[in-house]
């Protein structure tokens, strides 16, 4: 198969989406007859902490940024019920799907969707003032509904972000993956190769993991720099696990 036609996205049905029960409408959108992409991966996930703040990394330190943890994690749409806090994250493959997917999502703020692009999937989406605790509004956050990658390498970090291998078809992987040596453990979101007490083992010998995220791991373990975090690693071994007690 050549690159054009393994290209894949990673999109994000958001809180405010399943609240509003537009998740049927959204993947008609987004289907095989409107787009000509396949599904090449799809999971309902309990975003926790380090996932959706490895996931908006580039934000990290702007106004809006707690408020949007808070949105993905979905405790904002449902307060008082945490077994509703889930998205639904899909991986699309297929030719031009990062743009395909971008241009029937549409603007990121859904009063621009609205003006630029009215029909688009983000025009349904709402402004919501962010205030501080005294009620100054500070910033505002755009809850609009869907994340879509917004080009190429976005779409590699993010689909290895949010997926392990095992969790697309074998011939519909786009990226290079690896048999683990070693076993790799964390206790306390910190990096262990031996089980001690309270660790957690994520990658036994043997297991087929991103090749990016073995290299990543080796760099830890010298002590060298690694491009990508111990935390953008893990956190896909940790989705829809239960808190560590211990
Ligand atoms: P997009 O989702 O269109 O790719 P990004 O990646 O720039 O946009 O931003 C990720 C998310 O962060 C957006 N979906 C939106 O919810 C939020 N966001 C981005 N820029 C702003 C901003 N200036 N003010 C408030 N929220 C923002």
């Amino acid at each position: 198969m050549d690159k054009k036609n393994i290209e894949q996205t990673l999109v994000l049905i958001k809180p405010d989406a399943l609240k509003n029960s537009l998740t049927g409408y959204i993947l008609s959108q987004l289907s095989e007859f409107h787009t000509g992409l396949r599904f090449a991966g799809t999971k309902i996930v309990h975003v926790g902490k380090m996932l959706a703040e490895e996931h908006y990394a580039e934000h990290r330190g702007k106004v809006f940024f707690p408020s949007l943890l808070e949105y993905i994690m979905g405790a904002l749409h449902y307060p008082d019920q945490p077994e509703k806090h889930r998205v639904i994250a899909i991986v699309y493959q297929g030719p031009d799907a990062v743009k395909k997917i971008r241009d029937i999502v549409g603007p990121t703020n859904p009063h621009a969707a609205r003006e630029q692009k009215p029909g688009c999937i983000r025009a349904l989406g709402t402004v919501v003032p962010i205030k501080d605790t005294e009620g100054n509004v500070i910033g505002e956050r755009m809850d609009n509904l869907i994340h879509a990658s917004a080009n190429d390498s976005d779409a590699e970090r993010e689909i290895k972000l949010w997926f392990k291998p095992n969790d697309i078809p074998p011939f519909m992987h786009s990226y290079s993956t690896e048999a683990s040596r070693d076993f790799y453990f964390f206790r306390e979101n910190k990096l262990c190769t031996k089980e001690e007490p309270g660790s957690r083992c994520f990658i036994v010998p043997g297991e087929t993991a991103w090749k990016s995220d073995l290299e990543t791991l080796r760099l830890q373990q010298q002590g060298a720099p690694a491009s990508n975090s111990f935390e953008s690693v893990v956190a896909k071994y940790l989705i829809n696990e239960k808190p560590q007690t211990t």
